[in-house]
């Protein structure tokens, strides 16, 4: 344990304790000395770069000092603490965020501006912390910020991605993806390099009898590689508590190079067990929603869990508690599957190291684990060969077979005679090669297994894991409808409208308390008010107009209305049926007389989105909405009727410019296959309309919103299957529409037809999985009626008030705390504001 300071040398302690800085002058001297110092710079050599380096080191020394406070407390309170293990935390930017939920922006504004910079050009410097594909990280982006917001002693657990996602550039219309080198400079991190874990792999298991009979496993032999902690403050919302993001780097253990080797001439192989280790951590895997079953990600899973546990484990031991009470101090929380080995790692040190009995240390293991369940597409459900389990975590998988004996005899017992059962929920698949089945130990070995938005919970229930309702009873499946936090999607992205709302729901208590939204709807007929409203959604068109111009050469109206689609590109969130629509509104219009067209409405159609390196059909829908935007983009005939433009690597700074400029967003997913969605919620927030089929969290914004308030189209998620199987067995036409532009492809009018025969294909001829042609009409109906309540601005207006006055439910504070009474058992930790060191700004 690091040494503490004896009682007589802590007075000199207290005197020289540092604080941080409290006014503008104190955050000038501080950036100056930062630059002076820590950069060995001078104000004749200090460029943007370098004052985004000295500003976020300035403002990392206050949070810094509140982290370290808040931690003390934690650890003193001896309070129950809540661990989320995610492989992904898709963090975004951190100074913006820093300095607004510290409450000192206007301080580094004007501060900033004295020495000579914009504040905007300062934060602009900083590259994204990048370490998630889509949703599922950016929501556990969202409730680190919440739990700290909220008070809850909580840690994140994560990889530190030397690589985070690729970065995407578009080339002659083609996706090409280049290294994030993100870790080029990052302030935000402390390496610890005393924190450090030995994980092991690899080797094999003997048997032995210890003194009282009893029979013991040991792991032995293997490779062995270091893990090393480094920590990431995050500061929660007007509130000194700061919690801390620990990610995991993996080095060898064996230290940074070999000598010996190096002295007898093996100069390569001197440094190969140093990368060999260093690979673990290097890359995050670039899928959303599909899992390949790679080695080395299931070693990633397992150096992340063994570390993570190992951290865990020790703090609990410092308690010196019995072991019964773990559950009682401690909450794990399994953001999907990713961390099931955790379950299994956690009963091996209680059994294998600690010497526990079985049964005991197994209900310790349900009491403190809970699984959330993001998806219900197979191919993103993980299963990993035994073989490979065999060859990598020898011991695991007898575990993994010994809590699959003692769960299906528990079945046998209940359900007797029912062998078809047993198959069907067995852990390990009895497939060739035989697999594990990763959600099922993950419900087995959990308390409380959630679903993140209604429907999605409803159908876990009644499909994927039917059974297993059956076998533990309806009471351990639940629901917690995914949030966002208003801090960053409304505060952080879209300031003049977070001040307007203020002025109406007197202060910014809504920032803490999302319902107080509500009370603009007062004002939904103020004609100032929704003046304003209207000036601050033209301004932020006019700043996304200039991102489209500077990033891709095209010139965009403000004026027109702008239709986003921005997300992963994958088949079922269905951008072919986007782009489609698209090429359907431009036949349309080339048909029309130049009268005609005058009368139409002007539309900029806005896509961004990253595809999976190695998925094909994704990357050709990029390409075909490039093309499409090259023709359309040029066409003299069309002019600013329609514009169609690709931004090139979406991500979260990104979408802060983007999601506050939209007027309609899509969100067009085959009924049933998005989990919720929860860009959906931070374009109404914004003060933007959806369009969508009624799936994942669309259906309960409707609910919340009003069904005037929103555009749905498409089949629902019960005429799924029959429609699917009349594809297969029955007669498929294609939509005549739809035909249309598939001619338009065919014939060559956005480049050569080849290119995007694929998708054309697996609509007419491979049964349409995704149901494009049937929902094509519905589609395009419903953006007929979309441009005709566009034309009515002022009822547009009334919408757009009052669909961001009902979204209070959609705060992930509402989800930190439904988690933390329903499956954590937590409570915050209360702060006196004056107990921080270093006050509000
Ligand atoms: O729950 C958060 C998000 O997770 C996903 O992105 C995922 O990776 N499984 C889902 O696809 C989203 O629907 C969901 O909002």
């Amino acid at each position: 344990p690091p040494a503490s300071i004896p009682e007589p040398q802590r007075e000199a302690w207290l005197k020289h304790q540092v604080s941080g800085f409290k006014d503008k002058d104190a955050f000038e001297t501080d950036v100056v000395r930062h630059v002076e110092t820590t950069l060995a710079r001078s104000m004749f050599n200090c460029d943007e770069s370098a004052a985004y380096a000295a500003c976020s080191l300035a403002f990392r020394d206050r949070l810094v000092l509140e982290w370290n406070r808040t931690q003390q407390r934690q650890t003193f309170s001896d309070s129950k603490r809540v661990y989320y293990l995610s492989l992904e935390f898709l963090m975004g930017r951190a100074l913006d965020n820093a300095m607004l939920n510290i409450g000192q922006k206007d301080v580094a504004k004007a501060g900033l501006a004295d020495l000579g910079f914009r504040i905007e050009d300062v934060i602009e410097q900083e590259h994204d912390a990048a370490l998630g594909n889509g949703g599922l990280g950016r929501l556990a982006a969202c409730f680190l910020d919440s739990l700290a917001s909220l008070n809850y002693p909580a840690w994140g657990y994560g990889l530190r991605y030397r690589y985070g996602i690729f970065k995407q550039e578009i080339i002659d219309g083609y996706q090409v993806e280049v290294p994030d080198y993100w870790l080029d400079f990052n302030p935000w991190e402390f390496p610890r390099h005393d924190v450090t874990v030995d994980i092991q792999f690899y080797g094999n298991v003997h048997k032995s009898t210890d003194g009282s009979g009893k029979t013991v496993a040991h792991w032995e032999g293997g490779e062995t590689v270091k893990a090393v902690a480094y920590d990431v403050p995050v500061p929660g919302y007007a509130t000194p508590t700061t919690n801390n993001l620990r990610l995991w780097s993996s080095k060898a253990a064996s230290g940074e190079f070999d000598f010996q080797k190096f002295n007898s001439g093996e100069y390569e192989s001197s440094v190969a067990d140093q990368q060999r280790a260093e690979t673990i951590s290097a890359v995050l895997y670039p899928n959303d929603n599909l899992e390949r079953g790679k080695e080395l990600r299931l070693k990633q899973q397992y150096f992340w869990v063994a570390a993570s546990l190992y951290d865990i484990v020790r703090r609990f031991k410092k308690s010196k508690r019995a072991w019964k009470e773990f559950p009682d101090q401690v909450a794990i929380q399994l953001n999907d599957t990713h961390p099931t080995l955790a379950v299994v790692e956690l009963q091996r040190i209680l059994v294998d190291l600690e010497g526990l009995e079985w049964d005991e240390a197994w209900n310790i293991v349900v009491n403190t684990f809970g699984y959330t369940n993001h998806t219900v597409l197979p191919e993103a459900l993980e299963k990993w060969s035994v073989g490979l389990f065999q060859h990598l975590l020898p011991r695991h998988l007898q575990i993994i077979y010994d809590i699959n004996l003692f769960f299906l005899q528990s079945v046998e017992r209940a359900f007797p005679n029912d062998r078809d059962l047993l198959g069907r929920v067995s852990i390990i698949e009895e497939s060739q090669p035989k697999m594990v089945r990763m959600a099922f130990l993950a419900i087995v070995g959990s308390h409380k297994v959630n679903g993140v938005a209604e429907l999605h919970s409803d159908l876990i229930k009644t499909t994927i894991f039917k059974d297993f309702v059956n076998i533990f009873g309806p009471d351990k499946f639940t629901n917690v409808t995914n949030g966002i936090t208003p801090r960053r999607w409304l505060h952080q992205a879209n300031p003049r409208l977070s001040e307007l709302i203020k002025t109406k729901t007197g202060g910014e208590d809504f920032l803490t308390d999302l319902t107080l939204l509500n009370k603009i709807e007062l004002s939904v007929n103020d004609k100032d008010f929704r003046k304003e409203w209207a000036e601050i959604k033209l301004a932020n068109k006019v700043r996304l107009a200039k991102h489209i111009k500077a990033s891709t050469g095209v010139s965009v109206n403000p004026s027109a209305l702008f239709d986003v689609q921005v997300k992963r590109i994958h088949e079922y969130k269905r951008q072919q049926l986007n782009i489609f629509g698209v090429i359907h509104r431009y036949l349309t219009l080339k048909a029309l007389t130049p009268d005609e067209r005058k009368k139409q409405l002007p539309r900029v159609s806005i896509f961004g989105g990253k595809a999976a390196p190695g998925y094909w059909m994704a990357k050709q829908i990029i390409h075909l909405i490039n093309s499409v935007g090259f023709v359309v983009n040029n066409d003299k005939d069309i002019g600013d009727l329609l514009k169609v433009v690709f931004l090139e690597d979406y991500n979260v700074s990104k979408a802060e410019i983007i999601t506050p400029a939209s007027d309609i967003s899509e969100h067009i997913s085959t009924a049933g296959t998005e989990a919720s969605g929860t860009s959906n919620m931070k374009f109404v927030l914004n003060g933007g309309l959806i369009i969508g089929t009624c799936d994942g969290a669309n259906i309960e914004i409707t609910r919340e919103v009003g069904e005037n308030n929103i555009f749905l189209f498409g089949n629902l998620a019960e005429d799924v299957e029959d429609l699917r199987h009349s594809h297969t067995y029955g007669a498929h036409t294609v939509d005549p529409d739809l035909a249309k532009v598939f001619e338009a492809i065919e014939s060559g009018t956005f480049g050569d037809q080849q290119d995007f025969a694929g998708m054309i294909t697996a609509v007419r001829d491979h049964g349409d999985y995704y149901l494009v042609s049937d929902d094509f009409h519905s589609y395009i109906e419903t953006h007929a009626i979309i441009d005709e309540a566009y034309r009515d601005q002022e009822g547009w207006i009334t919408k757009c008030i009052t669909s961001v006055a009902r979204m209070g439910f959609f705060s992930s504070d509402r989800c930190i705390n439904e988690y933390a009474e329903g499956i954590w058992n937590i409570e915050p930790l209360p702060v006196d504001k004056s107990d921080s060191g270093l006050g509000k700004g």
